[in-house]
């Protein structure tokens, strides 16, 4: 056989420029309203489209709820490591909340969605809103206050798995994966066992999925390019400018100030010294696949004792996700500004807390965070389908979300080292082999 069959994110970029430049091509000559186009996407690009999404949205509900109790439950076990374990779960989520904050601000500042005209932002509601989940659940995420958190607490957790009712089974996961650590550990580990099981499970069914995106990213950027050509283009490009400024500042601002502030290690040596893994991120997309990598740099290159760096990088690279929780944001922020649903102070504040929590819930791998966005969509009225403008730009935003997490993970090791006086800028050292150099 030829050589290795050529990696799948090439596939997915290949996919989507052949759907973006016959899209293009056929608007600009035929123009969105010609049979042939409307044809074409109603009985071809439509329903391939929809296959790869729904497949997305069938994993939303087992991959909250198995993550999210998984993720609690094992915190049972932080109960051996109590303090550290705590400690390490305060850092993973203030860093994501000030990330998601950065990113929040910026899409307020430059608004990429509202940079759509009137007329294209009917045609989107027309060809997008088809959603129904996202109408239901819209009415209960309408207004944001103590209503809120009363709902959040689901009255039967499997209508909210049926409504796409983020909140009600992320509340359900949080509880049961709380009731696991409290029964007998004899009696909890099968369960344990089962929600592992249906993590692997659903993130694989991710992976399958993610096998059918270059046709379905292909079909859903056609879609997109046929309908509105070139209309959606600037609106996109400033919404991934929003996307990596924030990730840039929040690598070359937050990070620094907490290396400088709270750990006591020059920014410079620190990117210099890890390198070799967000290089890892930047290439494989994936939290998982850069773990090695990043546990090699982090004890090696900077002297972190292996007890801590054993615990926090595994940890973080599933629950840590500094850069997802800022795409997450911003992303929910401009699609909800393209639609034209109107967010107040509140809901953005949830869309946040949101974004951090689903962050927590996001798999370390490529396109790990898409389902879970398509979920926190539909809770703010924003049809689930509209993520079909962004997955054409979402390959540059996946590469470079995984780099910040992946450093963010590496950041919060450094620290809990240093608090815990297991580490100090002596213990870097010197500059001789760098692992994972090759
Ligand atoms: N690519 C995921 C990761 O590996 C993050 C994401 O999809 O948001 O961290």
């Amino acid at each position: 056989p030829t050589g290795k069959s050529m990696p799948l994110h090439t596939k997915i970029l290949v996919g989507l420029v052949v759907g973006a430049v016959l899209g293009l091509a056929l608007k600009l000559t035929l123009g969105a309203e010609h049979e042939a186009v409307k044809v074409l996407n109603r009985y071809v690009a439509g329903p391939l489209g929809q296959i790869f999404l729904r497949l997305l949205f069938m994993v939303v509900i087992p991959l909250v709820f198995a993550s999210i109790a998984l993720g609690v439950a094992s915190l049972g076990d932080l109960k051996r490591v109590g303090r550290i374990g705590l400690k390490t779960l305060v850092f993973f989520f203030v860093t994501m909340l000030i990330s998601a904050s950065i990113g929040l601000g910026l899409v307020q500042l430059l608004r990429p969605g509202t940079r759509i005209s009137p007329e294209t932002r009917t045609e989107l509601m027309a060809t997008y809103a088809s959603d129904a989940a996202s109408k239901v659940v819209a009415s209960q995420q309408s207004t944001f206050g103590i209503e809120t958190f009363v709902s959040i607490i689901p009255r039967n957790p499997v209508a909210s798995a049926a409504n796409l009712d983020l909140l009600g089974i992320i509340f359900f996961g949080i509880i049961f994966g709380v009731a696991l650590t409290m029964i007998h550990p004899e009696r909890a580990r099968p369960m344990i066992g089962v929600l592992e099981a249906l993590n692997d499970i659903v993130i694989k069914i991710v992976e399958i999925a993610m096998k059918l995106a270059p046709i379905g990213v292909g079909a859903l950027v056609f879609g997109v390019t046929s309908r509105f050509g070139w209309a959606l283009l600037k609106p996109l490009a400033v919404y991934v400018v929003v996307v990596l400024t924030g990730l840039l500042l929040h690598t070359i601002i937050t990070f620094p100030l907490i290396l400088r502030f709270m750990v006591g290690l020059s920014p410079v040596t620190f990117f210099s010294r890890v390198k070799a893994a967000l290089v890892t991120a930047f290439s494989t997309s994936s939290s998982n696949a850069t773990l090695p990598t990043s546990i090699a740099v982090v004890e090696q290159n900077l002297g972190v004792p292996s007890k801590v760096v054993g615990f926090v990088l595994p940890l973080g690279a599933t629950m840590n996700m500094n850069g997802t929780s800022l795409f997450e944001g911003v992303t929910v922020i401009f699609l909800a500004q393209a639609f034209g649903v109107t967010l107040d102070v509140g809901q953005q504040a949830l869309i946040m807390l949101m974004a951090v929590i689903t962050a927590l819930g996001a798999a370390g791998v490529p396109g790990g965070s898409i389902p879970l966005l398509v979920g926190v969509l539909a809770m703010f009225g924003v049809p689930g389908e509209g993520i079909a403008l962004i997955l054409g730009v979402d390959r540059i935003l996946d590469m470079s979300r995984t780099v910040v997490n992946v450093a963010g993970d590496q950041v919060a090791a450094l620290y809990i080292a240093k608090s815990e006086g297991l580490w100090t800028a002596a213990s870097v050292p010197p500059a001789g082999v760098q692992a994972g150099a090759g």
